[in-house]
């Protein structure tokens, strides 16, 4: 349980609150949530001092509820509150335009229980002639209606990983149970998830089921069985679970991580051997002999192909490849020696050079790249010539001051101009160890006319990295026109490398095009475009979808040294 979770138990209160026209306390609820999901130390450490009365807006009523939750992990105030309001009114919250007030009014006048009997009212202009609403008012809340349910079918990765490694702890912690894995989509690191899955490897699964419907976080228990349940968590996620005994736990796990097209590809691949694999095992088809199952390395074993990581599992070549033993070995987290990609309060960031370079320095980097925005880029507060000379000197002593335990590299992050020239004077750039180039303006571009911008910058000859190749921003804005042929032919011809920017809604380069940089031979150089220090943790994403476009090591150059790292890049400078 970290800080986070217990600020979202604060946070539903206040909602609650707020629904049942309850004044001011839902805004001490808020204050209270959102100053202990701001503070450095676990909140559980904070009860353990009795110190949880000093945080700003936590008195004795709130303090006493986040006592007894981090206590036992149960909130019966929350509880008894979730029971006298409807659930779905929750919901409508989410949409743009309506608030606690016109929630209420909706449900006492209309009997508006969730989004779907909204969506129904407003269709129906049931809506409009109310007190209050007017036409207008009811096409824009079926336009919010229309965005929310687009953008809520799946979730982001870097959004499921941490709620569903949640659910593992906490399961291992009060259920004890022996074997554990996330499953599905989640497992194999698609960039978006539908739903989380979950499978536990244990002979006594009644005491998980009630254990796993009874955590803090469920909001419907959707369906809950002897080995299997599946629940709503708050803004609808849905967690599915599974419990096998631990004979099976191999071909369960193997089952249920999917993806679906890599199952019947595997499971054909047993029939044409007299053998059939399902979830319990693979068995020999007319003995009924069982063959393998309690690992999923024996299993693929057993169908006579090497261990095939989870992230390669799409049917797109991987059975061919383990059949041949030709599978790449692909990137491992522990090979990252550094970060490329990162923002300081120089310009938009949140935390000083010093902050990043010692949290960089606290993951065992040998190196990360300081790039703040360049001049253009006014919004986010881009550097002008002169403030980035300044930041030269600035890196330097940073890193002098932590006395050669981490390479620093003075760098920027300079757009790409509509003309395609970088955004600054050449002798500037010739200075700075790490140039990034991204394109920041003007998306709607036809496409040679992007490509051919983008293509002038890498062959400037004054940058070193690609920055996000697509601009895409996942579920929010479509990747801009640009032949990634053409791109990836001029970065192989001048060596500039591809970022995956890491940052969770970009995972830019996606994993399909990490395949393409690879088969141009182009480097990639994972970025994390933090813009605080607990955003370098970004760089799991970015590995994952390496992992999903068979990067190996050797391809990524985050690999390397911190002195080879100084040595490629300083040779790469006219
Ligand atoms: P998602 O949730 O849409 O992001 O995608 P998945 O892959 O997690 O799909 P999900 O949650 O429906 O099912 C989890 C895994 O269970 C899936 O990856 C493979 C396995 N599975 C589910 N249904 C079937 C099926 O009908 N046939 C086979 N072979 N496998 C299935
Ligand atoms: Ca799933
Ligand atoms: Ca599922
Ligand atoms: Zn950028």
């Amino acid at each position: 349980m970290d800080n986070r979770d217990v600020a979202q138990l604060l946070n539903e209160i206040a909602d609650l609150l707020d629904l049942q026209g309850v004044a001011f306390k839902p805004v001490a609820y808020r204050r209270a949530a959102r100053n202990i999901e701001d503070m450095d130390q676990p909140v559980a450490d904070v009860v353990a001092k009795g110190a949880l009365r000093d945080i700003p807006g936590v008195g004795d009523a709130i303090a006493k509820k986040v006592e007894e939750y981090v206590q036992t992990g149960k909130l019966p105030y929350l509880e008894k509150l979730r029971s006298e309001v409807p659930l779905g009114l929750i919901e409508l919250l989410k949409v743009p335009d309506i608030g606690p007030k016109t929630a209420i009014v909706l449900n006492r006048d209309l009997g508006i229980t969730n989004l779907q009997e909204l969506r129904e009212a407003a269709e129906n202009h049931r809506l409009r002639g109310h007190k209050g609403f007017g036409e207008k008012t009811e096409e824009k809340i079926l336009q919010g209606i229309n965005m929310l349910q687009a953008k809520g079918e799946r979730m982001l990765l870097g959004d499921a990983l941490p709620i569903a490694e949640g659910i593992v702890e906490y399961l291992r912690a009060n259920a004890s149970v022996e074997k554990i894995s996330i499953g599905g989509s989640l497992r194999r690191g698609k960039e978006t998830i539908g739903d989380i899955d979950i499978l536990v490897g244990d002979n006594n699964p009644a005491r998980v089921m009630d254990s796993f419907t009874g955590h803090p976080f469920v909001q419907t228990v959707l369906m809950k069985g002897p080995t299997k349940s599946s629940v709503l968590l708050q803004k609808g996620i849905q967690v599915d679970i599974r419990a096998v005994e631990t004979g099976s736990w191999g071909a369960a796990l193997q089952y249920f991580t999917g993806s679906k097209e890599h199952n019947v590809a595997t499971r054909k691949i047993g029939v044409d051997m007299g053998l059939k694999l399902n979830e319990y095992g693979l068995f020999e088809r007319d003995s009924g002999r069982k063959v393998a199952g309690a690992t999923e390395e024996e299993v693929y074993r057993a169908l006579g192909l090497t261990y095939i990581e989870p992230e390669l599992r799409e049917d797109g070549g991987e059975i061919e490849a383990a059949r041949e033993g030709r599978l790449p070995r692909i990137l491992e987290h522990s090979s990252i020696r550094g970060d490329f990609h990162m923002h300081t309060d120089w310009s938009d960031g949140g935390n000083r050079i010093e902050d990043m370079a010692a949290r960089a320095v606290s993951k065992n980097y040998e190196f990360i790249g300081i790039t703040d925005h360049s001049q253009s880029l006014k919004i986010a507060g881009g550097l002008t010539p002169d403030r980035l000379r300044k930041q030269i000197d600035a890196v330097r002593k940073a890193e002098d001051a932590l006395g050669g335990r981490i390479r620093l590299l003075s760098g920027t992050e300079a757009d790409i101009k509509a003309d395609g020239s970088l955004d600054f004077p050449r002798p500037l750039l010739k200075d700075l160890d790490l140039v990034i180039a991204s394109v920041h303006s003007r998306f709607k571009m036809p496409k040679d006319e992007m490509t051919k911008r983008v293509v002038a910058a890498i062959e400037s000859g004054y940058m070193d990295i690609l920055g996000h190749p697509t601009g895409r921003l996942i579920g929010r804005r479509n990747p801009y026109e640009i032949d990634m042929e053409k791109v990836l032919d001029a970065a192989a011809e001048s060596r500039v490398a591809m970022e995956l920017n890491s940052w969770k809604d970009r995972l830019d380069l996606a994993d399909g095009h990490c395949r393409m940089a690879k088969a141009a031979r182009v480097k990639v150089a994972i970025g994390t475009d933090a813009h605080h220090v607990d955003e370098l943790d970004f760089m799991r994403l970015g590995v994952i979808t390496a992992r999903r476009g068979w990067l190996e090591a050797g391809d990524v150059l985050n690999t390397m040294s911190g002195k080879d790292i100084v040595k490629h890049l300083r040779g790469r400078r006219p």
